[in-house]
């Protein structure tokens, strides 16, 4: 079998990867206040499950053979001759509108504070949030439309805005089309527009907007985090334990993000605030899905309730990055043939329309089960949640707008649409 035939090829002759080089502009502010990067970081010890996280190459194959076969389906194969160029190409087009400024020293943000939530309410955060790609919509429906027929060059030119808003073709052909429909041929004002616009676009978003639902009957619910790099895999694994634990859940971290130091120290840090258990590897370059598997043997035997768990973004071919992802879901499975109960990508909402391929090439590599779209705050590119509903149509299970865990929160279609149109 040919998943065999590359792990032969990783144990057997494949040198190990070397690690890719740090990469700036994790931003600093992930710090707590007045904490510094800890010199020791507090590091739960891996429990007893031989073998040791990721030491042994063989580790896969001594572990125990479940009890029963699996009964999820396998994952898609992928010819193991693509060079990964697709990849390549969705993570030098997704670097994000504005590159965060290196910072030699770490600079402390807020701790995430709960009454936070409260003040203003998370719909005018939302707004807020989508102010940027609300007036890259508006702003033309406004000039277009203050008052005007809506005929067929007015119908050509509202869709052109919401093409160019990031809607997409699909979606933007289904609002214009019952826009023709109901209204060809009436005078509309912008404000009309808008409301039923907001409408169509609520009825796209509705069928995907399902939260991410957590089966305590699975103790543990295992949730994978996988995405390109810097969407915010591992700030949104912080949120949600930080949301998890205020609902009085037991929520566990793996720092599956193994090559990278600063990486499982990021994770560690947010651990100590969030008051998480964090897995970490024994040392960097460790194998994730070694590490995975003591993970979840660890939360299984502790009674954790949700085992939220890190992964590298940036294995710099697509084959390895697969493969990497492939071995922690069939090693998982080795203890618990469900997980994992739920495969989360994110997506970096200011890289607009390549968030699309992304989506693409990871249902490729793993059962994606749902979707975290991040960063709307700093995109004017919000319209491309409209088009991964029409074009993709994978759950969006939350949205993000900065960087406290109170600004991560399910998604909601009207919400959304709403503000994204800018009602109130
Ligand atoms: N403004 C804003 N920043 C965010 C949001 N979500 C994440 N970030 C920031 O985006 C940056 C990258 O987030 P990470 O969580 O480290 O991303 P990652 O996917 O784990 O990155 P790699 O580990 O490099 O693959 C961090 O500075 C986060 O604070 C958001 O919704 N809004
Ligand atoms: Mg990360």
């Amino acid at each position: 079998m040919a998943l065999k035939g590359l792990w032969d090829r990783i144990r057997g002759k494949e040198p190990a990867p070397t690690p890719p080089p740090e990469q700036p502009g994790h931003p600093p502010q992930l710090y707590p206040p007045g904490n510094a990067v800890p010199e020791q970081a507090p590091v739960l010890p891996v429990p007893a499950v031989p073998p040791a996280a990721g030491t042994a190459p063989d580790f896969e194959a001594r572990l125990p053979e479940p009890a029963a076969p699996p009964p999820v389906v396998e994952t898609p194969h992928v010819a193991p001759t693509d060079d990964g160029a697709a990849l390549r190409e969705a993570l030098a087009r997704s670097v994000p509108e504005t590159q965060p400024e290196p910072e030699p020293a770490p600079e402390p943000q807020a701790a995430p504070e709960p009454e936070e939530v409260a003040k203003g309410g998370w719909f005018s955060r939302l707004k807020a949030g989508l102010s940027r790609s609300t007036a890259r919509l508006t702003d033309a429906i406004t000039t277009v439309f203050r008052k005007r027929r809506l005929d067929e060059e007015a119908l050509e030119e509202l869709e052109e805005t919401l093409i160019a808003a990031d809607l997409g073709v699909a979606a933007s052909r289904r609002i214009v089309e019952g826009f023709r429909r109901t209204r060809f041929g009436r005078e509309v004002t912008d404000e009309e527009v808008k409301a039923a616009l907001a409408e169509a676009i609520a009825e796209i978003l509705v069928p995907v907007a399902q939260p991410l639902a957590i089966d305590r009957g699975h103790a543990p619910h295992v949730v994978l985090m996988v995405g390109v790099n810097g969407t915010g895999k591992t700030t949104t694994i912080a949120k949600l334990g930080q949301q998890y634990r205020d609902q009085g859940l037991k929520v566990m971290f793996a720092a599956g993000d193994t090559f990278r130091a600063a990486a499982v120290e990021q994770l560690q840090i947010w651990g100590d605030r969030t008051g998480c258990a964090v897995v970490a590897p024994a040392k960097q370059g460790a194998d994730a899905a070694g590490l995975a598997h003591d993970a979840l043997a660890r939360a299984k035997a502790e009674g954790v309730d949700v085992l939220l768990v890190d992964t590298a973004g940036r294995l710099h071919i697509k084959s390895a990055l697969m493969e990497e992802l492939r071995k922690i879901i069939r090693v998982m499975r080795k203890l618990d043939p469900t997980a994992p109960h739920s495969v989360l990508l994110t997506l970096d909402a200011t890289t607009g329309q390549n968030a699309i391929q992304q989506v693409r090439i990871f249902k490729e590599m793993v059962e994606v089960s749902g979707l975290a779209v991040t960063k709307l705050d700093g995109s004017a590119k919000g319209g491309v949640v409209v088009a991964l509903a029409q074009e993709i149509g994978l759950p969006v299970h939350m949205v993000g707008v900065g960087e406290k865990a109170a600004d991560l929160r399910p998604f909601t279609a009207r919400d959304f649409a709403r503000g994204l149109v800018g009602l109130g």
